[in-house]
């Protein structure tokens, strides 16, 4: 029996919630979402998508994640907002989205009973070793263990064993292995700095179409700001330029591998009074400016 959910948006959700919440919508919206478990976790908890779709043809597929950091509350709080905005304006659905709102449920669920800041994932890939877990975005397989990543596993960017040695990031790589969708936009969601940011990270370096990436880019930060009476400021450009080298993350691997044009690492709120610990009452209008940028991009893939 599914009786409702819990999901408010103005306190951050167990997991438990959170799949609940895809549970709840799956059964009760079954024309137009559905919910699978892509793979499972280290400690052996489903990592669960939902693809929201009116079955249209000719409709670009846009992918959407959220906590692949694991103290990155406001990603996997966003993401749940904007499921709940494109389910309630499904009419005016413009594409079909697979959306994966906590990417790393252990390390998600060790930040509520252990430790709040929480990054890795929590498997133990050394034997004998003492230290956990491993960085979730420097495990993807392009570039693995180029710059900004560790061999240590004690680090809090190491990469892993190998390109995508992790349960978590080997659940993404074999739904899309399997999957014939046309996806257009790859938007993964982070905090935090406010910034929207295009491949590549592996380097200072740019991909050959960056000036189509960057002007999308530019007009999602034009909507993000319009989208709550804040004005709040997101700086777009090159993930290694504009903050940092990092070799092994999703977007790069999107966009090199998977030919996936609109591939972006969006890092939400703030720009660090608050920096991880985003008190709940910013989850709405953050969620706001999040949900602003899925618009703009998909407008984008839809041209294409
Ligand atoms: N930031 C991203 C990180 O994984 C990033 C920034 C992403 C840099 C992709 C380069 C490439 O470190 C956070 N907040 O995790
Ligand atoms: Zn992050």
């Amino acid at each position: 029996l599914m009786a409702g959910h819990r999901m408010e948006w103005t306190r951050y959700h167990r997991l438990d919630d959170i799949y609940g919440y895809i549970d709840y919508l799956a059964q009760t919206y079954p024309d137009i979402c559905s919910s699978m478990a892509i793979g499972t976790s280290f400690e052996g908890r489903p990592i669960k998508l939902l693809r929201i779709s009116k079955g249209e043809k000719n409709v670009p597929a846009i992918w959407i994640d959220g906590g692949i950091h694991a103290r990155e509350w406001i990603s996997t709080a966003s993401v749940t907002y904007i499921i709940n905005y494109l389910v309630e304006n499904s009419d005016d659905l413009k594409a079909d989205y697979y959306i994966l709102p906590v990417v790393n449920p252990d390390g998600y669920e060790y930040t509520f009973r252990g430790d709040r800041l929480w990054r890795k994932n929590r498997s133990s890939p050394e034997k004998g070793g003492v230290c956990i877990g491993v960085d979730l975005n420097r495990n993807f397989g392009y570039r693995w263990g180029g710059l900004g990543t560790s061999r240590q596993p004690c680090r809090e960017i190491y990469a892993g064993t190998g390109p995508f040695s992790e349960p978590e990031t080997a659940a993404i790589k074999n739904f899309f292995e399997a999957t014939s969708a046309n996806f257009k936009a790859f938007l993964t969601f982070h905090s935090y700095g406010q910034y929207i940011l295009y491949p590549w990270g592996y380097a200072q370096r740019v991909p050959p179409d960056y000036a189509d990436l960057d002007r999308v880019a530019q007009k999602s930060a034009v909507a993000m700001k319009k989208a709550t009476t804040q004005n709040t400021v997101y700086t777009v450009g090159n993930s290694a330029t504009a903050l940092y080298a990092a070799a092994g993350g999703s977007d790069d691997w999107a966009k090199a591998m998977l030919k996936i044009k609109y591939a972006y690492t969006i890092e939400l709120r703030d720009k660090g009074r608050n920096g991880f610990i985003l008190p709940a009452g910013y989850i709405i209008p953050t969620a706001k400016e999040a949900l602003a940028s899925v618009l703009t991009i998909t407008d984008a893939a839809r041209k294409l």
